[in-house]
């Protein structure tokens, strides 16, 4: 004999994965913790995907303009100097690294933490466009198909010189010669400098420091929380220490597809 349904059960349809059905106060429970976890998943995923807006914006603005703005080194969201197509030494940026220039790319001014985004590139040699369709070398003073980049992206991982053995930390290049390098400080904000033109405290970590020393090199890896033994080595016997920085960079072969797929490059 079955037993009688009432209003205020659900009874599962598989059979045997329970013996009752869940009662409408353990379902709300189910429900809400479903809840904080998709929250708290679109939360990370919602600032990688308007980091990816971000760098995308700076690939259509090369296409469009045939070189990379200079940094914003005053806040106000304007490259520093001025492009002026009359003029080369305007391509000599004022400084190698500071903050994206978000009101001449057309983008917000900080990211979702209220802070500016970093923002490197090489210059002239990614801020002055083509002059003659011809490769002028690495080390170029112009945009084009033989210009390298001198940034250097870092990563953790995996050594794979090491085998049977799965590291988690063993540091590598991730990508070298790259163009330009975007950053966001991330939640902790360490390292960053607000829209208001705050400046917050420097990072602790090794990790997130190397995003934040104005060097050539940027590290990018998976957000870590962090402990009280933890290091920015290669010790494996520790866990890493906090990193929730977001760091994207301007890829030498998209933006040399895209200047090629859209003729501003022979
Ligand atoms: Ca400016
Ligand atoms: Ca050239
Ligand atoms: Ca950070
Ligand atoms: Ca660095």
């Amino acid at each position: 004999m079955n037993e009688p349904r009432t209003a205020w059960t659900v009874r599962p349809a598989a059979a045997g994965l329970t013996q009752r059905g869940l009662t409408l106060i353990e379902m709300a429970v189910v429900l809400m913790i479903l809840g904080l976890i998709v929250a708290g998943l679109i939360g990370p995923l919602d600032t990688q995907l308007e980091a990816r807006d971000r760098r995308e914006t700076l690939n259509g603005y090369a296409v469009t303009r045939g070189r990379l703005p200079c940094p914003d080194s005053d806040g106000d969201g304007l490259p520093n100097p001025a492009f002026d197509p009359a003029d080369v030494t305007s391509a000599q940026c004022a400084v190698a690294e500071g903050f994206l220039p978000w009101a001449e790319l057309g983008l917000k001014p900080g990211d979702a933490w209220g802070n500016r985004i970093g923002y490197r590139v090489r210059a002239p040699a990614y801020t002055w466009p083509d002059s003659d369709g011809l490769c002028n070398g690495n080390g170029g003073t112009e945009l084009d198909l033989c210009t390298r980049g001198n940034l250097t992206i870092r990563s953790r991982g995996d050594n794979p010189t090491t085998n049977g053995t799965q590291e988690g930390k063993f540091i590598h290049d991730a990508a070298t010669e790259i163009p330009a390098v975007l950053f966001s400080h991330g939640r902790n904000g360490f390292g960053a400098t607000s829209v208001d033109g705050v400046v917050r405290a420097d990072p602790v970590a090794a990790d997130e420091d190397e995003n934040a020393n104005g060097d050539t090199v940027f590290l990018s890896r998976n957000y870590s929380p962090g402990a009280g033994d933890c290091s920015d080595d290669a010790d494996e016997g520790a866990p890493l220490c906090e990193y929730d920085d977001i760091v994207l960079w301007v890829a030498p072969t998209v933006l040399n597809d895209k200047l090629v797929s859209s003729g501003r490059l022979p």
